[in-house]
């Protein structure tokens, strides 16, 4: 699992915003978003490149950080 920081998740729909996002990426498996923390979780079945991890949370509408 890799953590990563996403700023403004504010509601299920965002759990769900991100989570799909991150799932278009290959190599992504599950995905755990904590609403409280804006941690987010992601398994890595084959590496997953950092930048494109963060171009897709940007595209969606979110900010790493
Ligand atoms: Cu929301």
């Amino acid at each position: 699992m890799k953590t990563i920081k996403v700023k403004g998740m504010s509601c299920e729909h965002c759990v769900k915003a991100v989570t799909k996002a991150l799932q278009e990426l290959e190599g992504v498996g599950d995905v755990k978003v904590d609403l409280n923390t804006g941690q987010v979780s992601y398994e890595e079945n084959k590496p997953v490149d950092d930048q494109a991890v963060k171009e897709k949370i940007s595209k969606a509408g979110y900010e790493m950080g």
